[in-house]
């Protein structure tokens, strides 16, 4: 007999892998490929390639629209758009972010010496939480950076309530948050600024890229001098600055990308309804919800996998999911803190993090997105339940292959 290739090989599925191809967390949406070529064809025709372009510039306009800001700044990609609005907006000493984020939070900040002080989440809704971040509050402290977390808003007023309170700056990693709402508005108008990523990954895409959008006008000024090396004009340079500028082909995709926006959010929201119909009641597993009446992208479907009622643990679920070639993710395992250099850094930080440590043991982030049609969900949700079911022997068979 031949070696078994997958768990389900061994065990309950028989065979071959439920998925054919891979399943991937953050396969991009395209759009229409037809509009998006005849763009870089013009792109090439033209010859203007980057340095605000009139894609680059067409396309800040629209997300300004959409959006509703005064000001959209588009950059090469969503981590450089977090460090130039955290150095436009005078941040130093210490500034409080949730360390249930990605690693590019933190490292906007402390790639420009600025201290990442950690603060706590709400552990249902998995955003920051106004009460742990006040106690961290220190006479060195000059900001806030919220991260609207899965396209949930934050407690934006809670927030802007303590950052009034200690003038501070209350500034958004909006990376997830594109055409979300709160409270009837979308993202991207709170605090003094937001910023959104526009990786591949993510629900609207310009291959790499991102943008900061506010309604400051000076702050705008700035960040625009900032993101292009601090040239006003030609051989005029006024402000020390980076190169952060976003190119055409990015911008072409990004408006193309822009235009099946509807589309993208139908993709997500029939696969998003269709986890939460069929993995319902299965014991210890929850798919986290977003806020009533709000608008949402639905780019990311997160389970949570409660280790005291459920037969199988988050890991093993994972490894079992991986090898049916469904590719799901432990988004933000295991936490900033836990990564280098902060944990190095601040070796003790978990220990005032506990709901940052009990989520992040949970999550396990499923693929969804245009590529993913009802068949392909059905067989996800079928291995999840199988591997609920049939947990303990799984978890053996897992033990037995180390
Ligand atoms: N703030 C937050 C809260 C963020 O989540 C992010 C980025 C940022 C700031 C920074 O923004 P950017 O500077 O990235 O614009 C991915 C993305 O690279 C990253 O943009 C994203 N967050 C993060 C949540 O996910 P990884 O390390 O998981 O990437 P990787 O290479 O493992 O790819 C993710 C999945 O997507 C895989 O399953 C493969 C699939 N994929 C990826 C690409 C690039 C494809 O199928 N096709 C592709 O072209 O970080």
């Amino acid at each position: 007999m031949s070696e078994p290739r997958t768990l389900t090989d061994l065990a309950i599925f028989g065979g071959k892998p439920v998925a054919g191809e891979k399943l991937h967390v953050g396969r991009p949406n395209i759009g229409n490929r037809d509009r998006l070529l005849e763009r870089i064809n013009d792109i090439l025709d033209r010859r203007w390639l980057t340095n605000f372009g009139a894609y680059v510039q067409e396309f800040e306009q629209r997300v300004a629209e959409i959006v509703g800001v005064r000001h959209c700044i588009a950059t090469c990609n969503g981590a450089v758009a977090l460090e130039i609005a955290i150095r436009a907006l005078d941040l130093r000493g210490e500034v409080i972010v949730p360390a249930f984020t990605f690693v590019a939070t933190a490292h906007a900040l402390q790639w420009q010496q600025i201290t990442p002080v950690f603060a706590d989440i709400d552990p249902v809704t998995h955003l920051l939480d106004p009460a742990s971040v006040e106690r961290m509050i220190t006479p060195r402290t000059t900001g806030i950076l919220g991260v609207h977390l899965w396209g949930n808003a934050c407690a934006i007023e809670a927030l802007d309530a303590i950052a009034s309170r200690h003038r501070l700056k209350l500034i958004f990693d909006a990376a997830h948050a594109f055409g979300c709402s709160h409270q009837g508005r979308l993202i991207g108008g709170f605090g003094e600024a937001e910023v959104f990523s526009f990786h591949a990954t993510k629900f609207v895409n310009t291959l790499e890229g991102g943008a900061i959008v506010t309604n400051n006008d000076d702050l705008a000024r700035k960040i625009r001098l900032m993101k292009n090396f601090g040239f006003s004009g030609y051989d005029n340079v006024v402000h020390l600055g980076t190169n952060g500028k976003m190119d055409e082909f990015s911008a072409a995709m990004g408006l193309t990308s822009l235009e099946a926006m509807d589309h993208f959010v139908e993709a997500n929201q029939r696969n998003y309804h269709q986890y939460v119909a069929e993995l319902a009641g299965l014991p210890g597993v929850h798919v986290l919800g977003h806020a009533a009446g709000e608008r949402c992208n639905y780019q990311y479907v997160v389970l949570e996998i409660d280790p005291e009622t459920c037969a199988i643990s988050r890991d093993d679920l994972m490894n079992l999911l991986w090898s049916e070639n469904i590719l799901a993710r432990r988004y933000f395992h295991p936490g900033c803190h836990r990564m280098e250099p902060y944990r190095s850094l601040f070796p003790d930080a978990g220990k005032h993090l506990p709901q940052t440590e009990r989520v992040a043991a949970r999550v396990l982030v499923l693929p969804t997105g245009e590529t993913l049609g009802a068949r392909e969900v059905h067989n996800i949700c079928e291995v999840i339940r199988l591997g609920v079911e049939h947990g303990g022997k799984i978890t053996a068979q897992l033990k037995a292959s180390r």
